[in-house]
């Protein structure tokens, strides 16, 4: 660490111990905290799956054309080394069904197996990266109705049925090939654009196929392969009818003991998630957190150190949640360096982190229990000018990171050596 840093830290570390906060302790727990870095910043969740027709999008949609996006395995893992080595902390990786690599086959996705993995797998060994996985339901012809697992066809339906359960096995195969388990994450597009007839039939279908697909199938090991369902509010083309909606999927999750993930971005324009966290976890036994930065809309932006972020860390922090809640980054802007775009959102994660840490949860609590608001609101509002800039410097020097004003250097000069050669 450089003698500035060191000396800024020193005074900020008494600081912040003279309201009982120790800063070593929280350094050392927000380094270990692990963040699933999603794969999908690096290629705009295009994918390097071989399809045999052209697909629509499924309501995600990536904006703007920066050159580099990753075309292939290699180009991503080769993009995730250089954000390995800018963010500090402890990260995982977190994978779509979509990077299988086929070398070139056209492999049907209720075909995928593990052998599809073996390079994600081998790769996440050697850069000691735990893996997670997420089934594609979206950007293939068998989607292209709007519905998926909630199909009214039977064909379609037990497609992805099929579809899931490999998935499933794929993640399996990932927790023992990193002797730790693997998250997975099924979220599926199924909605209507405008007031359906009948609701009911496809939440029912869903039902039978998650059921199906992961509540009822023994094959696989629930402690290796840890399943979470993902709700959704709208998308593109799913405005007025989402089926997997939150009160579907939390009920669902709660009533055959699977994870529930809350997506920052899949609520009400002005709803945030902290408040949510007191409310689900006396019942949830774990949750999973995508944490995104959602502007007007489900907009997946770039996460930035915002009070959405602080305050669901906080929650996380004063309720001792950090077991129980997985955290994973989800969001995609193709209209700047896909590099920096990790960057920024993976440390301004561990930064939310860091800053949680800090809080000075117990005499907040004291402050509260002797009636004296004022006093909570004074001592709220004063943490946010500590020098929490020292501490984060010292974090990052700790983890061999560079600091904030230094990595942009290093995202451009591998810009000019490997992004720009991709055209
Ligand atoms: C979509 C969900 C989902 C996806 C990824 C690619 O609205 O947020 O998590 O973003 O699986
Ligand atoms: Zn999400």
């Amino acid at each position: 660490m450089q003698a500035k840093v060191r000396k800024a830290y020193a005074l900020a570390r008494a600081e912040y111990a003279a309201l009982g906060v120790d800063t070593e302790k929280a350094i050392r727990k927000a380094l270990a905290i692990p963040i699933s870095m999603h794969g999908w910043q690096a290629d705009d969740v295009a994918g390097f799956e071989v399809q045999a027709a052209g697909v629509a999008s499924g309501g995600i949609l990536a904006t703007g054309n920066y050159p580099g996006r990753a075309r292939t395995g290699a180009e991503a893992r080769a993009d995730y080394e250089q954000v390995l080595k800018l963010v500090p902390g402890r990260l995982r990786l977190n994978l779509h069904a979509i990077y299988a690599e086929t070398g070139g086959q056209v492999v049907e996705r209720d075909e995928l197996r593990p052998r599809h993995f073996v390079q994600w797998m081998e790769w996440g060994r050697k850069h000691k990266v735990c893996l997670d996985f997420n089934p594609t339901f979206f950007a293939h012809p068998k989607a292209d109705s709007g519905f998926t697992l909630s199909s009214t066809d039977p064909a379609i339906r037990k497609f992805w049925v099929r579809h899931a359960i490999a998935c499933r096995r794929i993640a399996q195969a990932m927790a023992k090939s990193q002797g730790a388990p693997c998250v997975i994450n099924h979220w599926i597009p199924d909605g209507a654009k405008d007031f359906p007839a009948d609701r009911w039939t496809h939440r029912a279908l869903l039902t039978k196929s998650l059921d199906e697909a992961v509540a009822r199938e023994t094959s696989v090991n629930k402690t290796l392969c840890v399943d979470f369902v993902e709700s959704k509010l709208f998308g593109i083309g799913s405005e007025e009818y989402v089926v997997g909606s939150a009160e579907y999927y939390s009920s669902y999750a709660l009533s055959r003991g699977l994870g529930f993930c809350l997506d920052m971005g899949h609520w009400h324009p002005t709803e945030t998630i902290h408040d949510k966290l007191s409310a689900l976890l006396p019942f949830h036994q774990r949750l999973l957190i995508h944490v995104s930065r959602p502007m007007r809309w489900d907009s997946d932006h770039v996460v930035v150190f915002n009070d959405d972020l602080r305050h669901l860390f906080l929650e996380i922090q004063r309720g001792n949640a950090w077991p129980r809640v997985a955290l994973a980054t989800d969001y995609f802007d193709a209209s700047i360096n896909r590099i920096a775009a990790y960057t920024i959102g993976l440390r301004a994660t561990r930064k939310a982190i860091l800053y949680a840490l800090l809080d000075p949860s117990a005499t907040l609590r004291r402050l509260e229990a002797g009636g004296d608001n004022a006093g909570r609101l004074a001592l709220m509002d004063e943490m946010k000018t500590m020098p929490f800039g020292a501490v984060w410097a010292a974090l990052c020097g700790r983890a061999g990171a560079p600091a904030d004003h230094a990595w942009m250097r290093d995202v451009q000069r591998y810009e000019r050596r490997v992004l720009s050669a991709r055209r």
